[in-house]
């Protein structure tokens, strides 16, 4: 059966209904640009996308040398062939004509065309002038979620070990630098427990923060598709706004945002109250249990209705649903990650998991997702606080065991403090001590909080910035140089998604002009630098995207994310793989802790742990006497209120985030037609009873302030809680579709001109949900509805005037059940 679905209008498509236990059905979900047959593609390329964690796997379509479109791939484990708007829609973007196709240099305060060589000589001699002046703490390298792992692998390396400086971090620290932390402090180590395939097997699944249905559409279909089986799951969803699962839940908890560890708290108390907590489990595989006890002892749901403002029966609600399950999955996502209490909140969800023993079987797992599509492998790498392969900085033989790999001595590799993280990079910056900031993948002068701050950090005259990306965006304008780059289906690399699952992506088409791809920039820069291991060789002796991989892997022999078992050819043609892959597992691993904890050893662990409070490090003397036997780690956090409270010139709270069809700061997907339209503009919502007392209604423009900012967008009202905004933060000042940017009398946009400087103290994450504010009328609407999308969180709560958001005839996909697919498929290498 093959039906062609508006997959603007009907995000999630049509339904393929499975029973709990069973294998999900493959469905090929396919878009060809217009006037495109599939007989008349000439090459399909395998790939995944790159535009959110989950990793879906699909083709990309090749006519005449050009991207005609994609299809899913059906043989893979992670969508089964199945494809969300931004999939199907976004590689629309590559073949703009605004792309960069020229390196730039700033002459005269003007950005003007250059050649490479003369970029990369300005680069390099700059870094040369800093490191004999003021020594390697003077430059940092601000990197991306968004490359491949032979480019994080390769950039690491030249920072770590070539340069010799502890400046290197990823936009992963605003992203999912609490999804590692939890998982650390939890089970001394990265690596997600849980697999996508739980899904098919759990009872209870529960959503912490996270609107999976607008931010990994593919997996929310997976669940919708459970919901029309027979013994569907049971739902918890605990968000402030009514999002499709809030809709869809059994028990939808809608708390004052910055609460989560009062609310965990509650549910914790509840469950050891009612005595559902396996205590077999918990003797085995936990140090903790009667601090955790003690700690929420008191945390009665009346103590957390008063504090989350959340009826004590609905928690008891939850509790029972969470208590009772079967097999839980659960979930967390940036509700819980981008507030005061981060890691401490992220860690009462992995203490559900442990106290119930819900580890390491079918259907009984945690997902503490990242967000983008690469963020495990700015991770893995050692691109952003960690050493490669999640060595512990504070273990010597970790250290000396990566000098040996890199054929480096020990002291080479910056160990005497953590690496920097990304705001204390920018604070350095800012202070003067970084005179050299490298920012690959990734659009700060948006997507960093207190925007005016960022801007002018970035616009200092001292501060040499390079930028590396692929459009002239906010960020670039303020650099020195700028390097034009290949993205994803110009190059090739490998990436791993949220379960662990890694996945090639082949280059499909040339890159535009004399555009490179990161890996060629990087070696590049390497070679100019003419980096050394300790005999005097190169350190970077790799040259190509499969010799880095192969180098990678020799990185990662024996530890956790162990790639020895993959290779590219391996990694073609069928499904994505599942690390750790090697000798004991060749065909990857579907769940971690099947048996016991198994990284948490003293000498093994990622870290001795932090406080979860203060954020002070623990010491390996208090870890091994915590934990000797390295056992799973049950730790306590008491609630603390949030850092800014609303007062009477800001009396609401502001929280930020993500609709279904833009990414981020939408580089790509303003640039993707049927996207752009989807949600062209910003939009700011509010509840019913507050827009009754502000006097305001659908459409209605107003400002939204802060004591950092300001922003304007029109008024969408919605069911969320009453108190709280909402402001998606996807929009900058250049306006990507008419090309045009800001003169002196366009109002902002950016959400992030008005969040704060402050980030969890564990994690270092940015809080991005968490503000005060103010709402102001700026001018009433005149019929214009607000540009929100009706098929998401951001539906009106009433008829209001508002067109429903529909894609038309360009926005079809194609959903075939008849799944044999063609696999020849072929990469230009
Ligand atoms: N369409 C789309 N998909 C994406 C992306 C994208 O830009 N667009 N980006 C990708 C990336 S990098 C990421 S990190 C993920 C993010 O994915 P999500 O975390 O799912 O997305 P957000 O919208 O940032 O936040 C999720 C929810 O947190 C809720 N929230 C806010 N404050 C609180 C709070 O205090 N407590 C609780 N419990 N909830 C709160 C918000 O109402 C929101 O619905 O998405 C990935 N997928
Ligand atoms: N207020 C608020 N702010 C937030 C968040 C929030 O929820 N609220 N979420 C935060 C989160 S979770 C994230 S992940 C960040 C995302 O923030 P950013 O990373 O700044 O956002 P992107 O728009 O994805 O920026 C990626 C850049 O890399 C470029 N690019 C794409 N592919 C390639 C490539 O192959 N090579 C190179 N060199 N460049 C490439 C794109 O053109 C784009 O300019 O935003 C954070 N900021
Ligand atoms: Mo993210």
């Amino acid at each position: 059966m093959k039906t062609s679905v508006d997959r603007i209008a009907r995000p999630w498509g049509s339904r393929t209904p499975y029973a709990r236990g069973e294998a999900w059905p493959a469905r090929a979900d396919s878009h060809l640009a217009e006037g495109v047959g599939p007989e008349s593609v000439e090459r399909w390329v395998q790939a995944a996308s790159i535009l959110h964690s989950d990793g879906d796997a699909m083709d990309i379509a090749v006519k005449d040398g050009r991207m005609v479109g994609v299809r899913g791939r059906v043989t893979d484990r992670v969508n089964r062939g199945r494809l969300g708007p931004k999939d199907a829609f976004g590689w629309q973007a590559n073949a703009s004509q605004d792309r960069l196709t020229k390196p730039l240099i700033r002459r005269d305060g003007r950005l003007v065309e250059t050649d490479w060589d003369t970029a990369m000589e300005t680069v390099a001699a700059r870094s040369r002038d800093l490191l004999q002046e003021r020594g390697p703490g003077s430059i940092g390298f601000y990197t991306s979620g968004q490359l491949f792992l032979e480019e994080y692998y390769t950039l690491t390396v030249a920072a770590r070990a070539g340069i010799g400086t502890n400046h290197l971090d990823g936009n992963t620290r605003l992203c999912t630098a609490t999804a590692a932390e939890a998982l650390k402090e939890s089970f001394g180590c990265d690596g997600q427990p849980g697999s996508y395939d739980d899904i098919d097997h759990a009872d209870v699944i529960a959503l912490f923060g996270h609107n999976i249905a607008e931010t990994q559409p593919v997996q929310w279909m997976r669940v919708l598709d459970r919901l029309e089986g027979s013994d569907p799951p049971r739902l918890v969803c605990v968000d402030p706004r009514p999002t499709r699962v809030a809709r869809a839940a059994t028990v939808h908890l809608a708390p004052r945002v910055g609460t989560n560890v009062a609310l965990l708290n509650a549910l914790l108390h509840e469950i050891i109250r009612t005595d559902r907590i396996d205590h077999d489990y918990i003797k085995a595989h936990t140090v903790g249990f009667d601090e955790l006890a003690k700690m929420v002892e008191h945390c009665t749901p009346e103590w957390a209705e008063r504090i989350c403002d959340v009826p004590a029966a609905r928690i008891m609600e939850a509790a029972e649903v969470l208590g009772t399950a079967d097999r839980l999955l659960s979930t967390a996502l940036q509700g819980i990650y981008q507030s005061h209490q981060a890691t401490a909140a992220a860690v009462q969800i992995n203490n559900l998991h442990l106290l119930r023993g819900m580890l390491g079987r079918p259907g009984a797992g945690v997902l503490q997702m990242n967000g983008q599509p690469t963020a495990q492998n700015t991770r893995e790498c050692g691109a952003n606080g960690d050493l490669p392969g999640f060595r512990n900085w504070q273990n010597d033989q970790h250290v000396a065991d990566l000098a040996k790999v890199w054929n480096v001595e020990p002291m080479t590799i910056p160990h005497y403090a953590p690496p920097t993280h990304a705001m204390q990079m920018f604070r350095y910056a800012e202070q003067g001590s970084i005179r050299m900031l490298w920012i690959s993948g990734t659009n700060p002068a948006v997507s960093l909080p207190e925007l005016s701050r960022i801007r002018s950090i970035l616009s200092q005259d001292r501060l040499f910035v390079v930028v590396q990306d692929l459009f002239l965006t906010e960020t670039a304008q303020l650099a020195d140089v700028v390097l034009p780059a290949a993205t994803w289906g110009e190059k090739t690399g490998t990436f791993t998604n949220a379960d662990r699952t890694v996945h090639l992506s082949d280059k499909a088409v040339e890159p535009p002009g004399e555009a490179k791809p990161d890996l060629d920039i990087f070696l590049d820069y390497a070679q100019r630098m003419d980096f050394r291991d300790k005999d005097g060789g190169p350190l970077i002796s790799w040259h190509d995207p499969e010799s880095t991989f192969e180098a990678w892997k020799r990185c990662s022999v024996g530890r956790p994310c162990d790639y020895t078992g993959l290779t590219y050819d391996k990694l073609r043609g069928g499904s994505g793989i599942q690390w750790p892959c090697n000798e004991q597992a060749p065909q990857g691993t579907d769940r971690l802790y099947t048996d016991g904890i198994a990284w948490a050893q003293p000498d093994m662990c990622e870290t001795y742990g932090k406080d979860l409070v203060t954020g002070a490090s623990v010491s390996v003397v208090e870890y091994r006497s915590l934990n000797p036997d390295g056992k799973a780690m049950l730790k306590a956090a008491e609630f603390l209120p949030p850092h800014e409270a609303q007062s009477d010139g800001y009396p609401f709270q502001l929280t930020t985030g993500r609709t279904l069809y833009h990414f981020h700061t939408r580089t790509k997907t303003g640039r993707a037609p049927q996207l752009n339209a989807a949600a062209p503009d910003v939009w700011v919502e509010l509840s019913p009873s507050d827009a009754e007392t502000q006097g305001l209604d659908e459409g209605d423009l107003v400002e939204v302030a802060s004591p950092r900012g300001a922003l304007r967008g029109r008024v969408r009202i919605t069911d969320i809680r009453p108190g709280l905004l909402f402001v998606p933060f996807h929009y900058g000042y250049w306006d990507t579709a008419s090309g045009s940017g800001p003169d002196d009398t366009t109002p902002a946009r950016a959400a992030n001109e008005t969040t704060i400087t402050d980030w969890d103290p564990v994690s270092k994450q940015p809080l991005f949900k968490t503000a005060a504010a103010a709402v102001t009328l700026v001018e009433k609407s005149a019929g214009q509805p607000a540009p929100a999308p009706t098929t998401t969180a951001s539906a009106p709560s009433r008829p209001s005037g508002a067109r429903p958001t529909e894609g038309g005839a360009t926005a079809g996909v194609l959903e075939s059940t008849d799944t044999g697919q063609d696999d020849t498929v072929g990469g230009t290498r």
